[in-house]
């Protein structure tokens, strides 16, 4: 049979349709294969926080692409106080036991969060049986017995514990919590010896919100530098990072990463968020005490982010990842604070009812712009 020349440049354009396609599949299936947690493999641990929804009832696809993207692993409310230890004599193990096993299941480095805070503690905690201010000895050994229990149970699984979250109020010092009025300051350094004899193997740490805030920055570099000349176990710094598209000052973030690792403690990025939507307030924290009223005019985008919306971004994601880069050798972890935007605490604070976009997953758990610009660090 003779093939005429036509013929012939119409099966060589074919083939090399089918290479391309190829090529093209390939690629795509080595994405789909693959994650942040493969890109950023030689840099730091890539983590997510899991709800209980989510938890209990995943999404189609959800548990292997949490697989996928991430290598690290938070409970974003169910090791709290009041969720695992409600009452004094009843702990509930349920949540924790299967969070446990979701991310053994994929190696993971799993964070146990968290041991001593003022928020979702209930009352009891404080108080004794009529009511009144448990004494600083009595609060003491119950926190003791809290912590050797629940790190107790996971000692050897759990890598790294947030001993205490949030003990410092901004530049005014100590916060003035019930374990502060009651106990006094050092309640912060017992609680990491207790977390050092229950859980020896995990790296403990002290987490934080707003830690780019100059007063906190030195408060706490000058905390740990009292813990590590008396001996008090702190191994980690974790810097939540709940931020905003204009907030906060990235050279001031910086300044804090630096500080911090200078002091020799592992700096943790714990709880990434990035909100995008009108801030509604002036405070940019992440005390849950705060709330405000809905109102539409905080709400613009119910429907869908726009592209320039989107862009921007994509470009502040970008701008983070960067600057963790930069300090790739202080840092051992980056967890963004849940994986599809629908999950996020940010969509009901600090205004209830709204549509936010803070994370790398649209709400089909699609990854988005701010996805790609992040792994396009790594490309
Ligand atoms: O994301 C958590 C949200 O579901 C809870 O309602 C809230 C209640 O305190 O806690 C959120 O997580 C917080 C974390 O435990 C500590 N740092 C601030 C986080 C956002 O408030």
């Amino acid at each position: 049979m003779t093939i005429n020349r036509r013929t012939l440049l119409a099966r060589t354009a074919m083939l090399a349709g089918a290479l391309a396609l190829t090529k093209q599949n390939a690629i795509a299936k080595a994405l789909n294969d693959t994650g942040l947690k493969d890109l950023y493999k030689d840099d730091f641990y890539i983590g997510t926080a899991i709800g209980n929804a989510r938890l209990n009832s995943p999404p189609a696809g959800f548990n292997a692409l949490v697989a996928r993207e991430f290598n690290a692993l938070t409970m974003e409310n169910d090791m709290k106080w009041e969720r695992i230890h409600p009452t004094p004599d009843q702990w509930a193990w349920e949540r924790a036991d299967k969070f446990m096993a979701l991310g053994e299941q994929q190696q993971m480095f799993m964070v146990g969060h968290v041991l001593v805070w003022h928020s979702q503690t209930p009352d009891w905690v404080f108080n004794d049986d009529h009511g009144q201010p448990l004494p600083r000895k009595a609060l003491l050994a119950r926190m003791k017995t809290h912590i050797d229990t629940l790190a107790g149970r996971y000692r050897g699984r759990i890598h790294a514990w947030d001993v205490v979250n949030e003990a410092v109020d901004e530049d005014k010092g100590w916060r003035k919590s019930p374990w502060f009025n009651q106990i006094g300051p050092d309640f912060v350094e017992h609680a990491f010896r207790y977390a050092r004899a229950a859980a020896p193997e995990a790296q403990l740490l002290y987490n934080d919100y707003n830690m780019h805030n100059p007063g906190k920055r030195q408060f706490v570099v000058d905390m740990i530098k009292r813990f590590k000349e008396a001996g008090v176990p702190i191994d980690g710094v974790g810097m939540q990072g709940h931020v905003g598209l204009a907030y906060p000052d990235i050279a001031e973030f910086e300044k804090s990463i630096k500080a911090f690792a200078a002091t020799g403690v592992a700096v943790h990025i714990t709880e990434l968020d990035v909100d995008t939507l009108p801030v509604a307030w002036e405070h940019i924290g992440a005390e849950i005490s705060s709330n405000f009223d809905y109102a539409d005019e905080l709400n613009p985008y119910p429907n869908g982010l726009p592209a320039e919306v989107e862009a921007q971004l994509a470009e502040r994601y970008a701008e983070w990842f960067a600057l963790f880069l930069k300090h790739r050798e202080s840092i051992a972890r980056v967890t963004l604070w849940g994986t599809g935007d629908s999950e996020s605490w940010k969509n009901n604070f600090p205004v209830r009812g709204r549509t936010n976009y803070p994370l790398l997953f649209d709400r089909d758990y699609q990854r988005n712009a701010a996805y790609h610009a992040v792994a396009a660090l790594k490309k």
